[in-house]
């Protein structure tokens, strides 16, 4: 089964990363299609593949499967040995649930903060007692989930699942925006930074050329 995956920027692309990310670590054979972001010729080259106009698309020979939690369930259909969700059932519910909640929310946080693999910046109130909401309900998701289901290893269900990639981006932010957290979400978000294939991708959009200037927030960069 030919599979393909197309993203945005790697410094930039949250929602690249999340499926780019869980097919690595799960070693998922793909190759990848990169569409640089707000160019002129952009949308037009991602609607070649994914008719939302929106990066990721999977490729599944001529089958087009778009938007993140779409790539990541049919993931877990076509390749169900490859542990994509918990195995256990109670924990694969709340896996998703997670993830969902991921997919749908922490506005503040994410405009405030967005995805930057390439700066790192002091901590300042970034997006109000909004953002400081998000990332307190974040930490408190991690540790629910690290003390009911993580017992077989550093990751949210123990080993490296979909739940996992869809805080990945999550764990950048936390990371490169200084935000203050518990030890144990530093031990969490820890064990994602070294993971081989996300320092893959941070080393691969370190070395793009493109800026996107609207995900450059206005502050200096340490
Ligand atoms: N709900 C979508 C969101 C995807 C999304 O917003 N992708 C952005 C890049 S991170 C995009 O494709 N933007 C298109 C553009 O900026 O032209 C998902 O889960 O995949």
């Amino acid at each position: 089964m030919s599979l393909v995956l197309v993203i945005g920027n790697k410094a930039y692309s949250s929602w690249s990363l999340r499926p780019w990310l869980l097919m690595s670590e799960l070693g998922l054979d793909f190759d990848e299609i990169l569409i640089p972001l707000d160019r002129a010729d952009t949308r037009e080259r991602i609607t070649r593949h994914s008719p939302s106009g929106k990066v990721p698309c999977l490729l599944i020979e001529d089958l087009s499967v778009w938007d993140t939690l779409a790539i990541m369930e049919t993931l877990a259909e076509r390749f169900p040995e490859a542990g994509v969700w918990p195995a256990d059932a109670d924990a694969r519910a709340v896996a998703r649930s997670v993830s969902a909640e991921m997919h749908s929310g922490f506005t503040a946080l994410r405009s405030a903060c967005p995805m930057n693999l390439r700066k790192r910046f002091a901590f300042r109130d970034w997006g109000g007692s909004d953002g400081a909401a998000d990332v307190a309900r974040i930490q408190a998701i991690w540790a629910d989930c690290r003390s009911r289901f993580g017992a077989g290893g550093p990751f949210l269900f123990g080993t490296f699942s979909a739940a996992d990639a869809m805080y990945a981006p999550v764990v950048a932010r936390l990371d490169r925006y200084c935000w203050e957290v518990t030890p144990e979400t530093r031990a969490y978000m820890n064990a994602v930074l070294a993971l081989p294939s996300f320092q893959r991708w941070t080393a691969q959009g370190v070395e793009e050329p493109w800026i996107l200037a609207h995900d450059e927030v206005d502050a200096p960069a340490l």
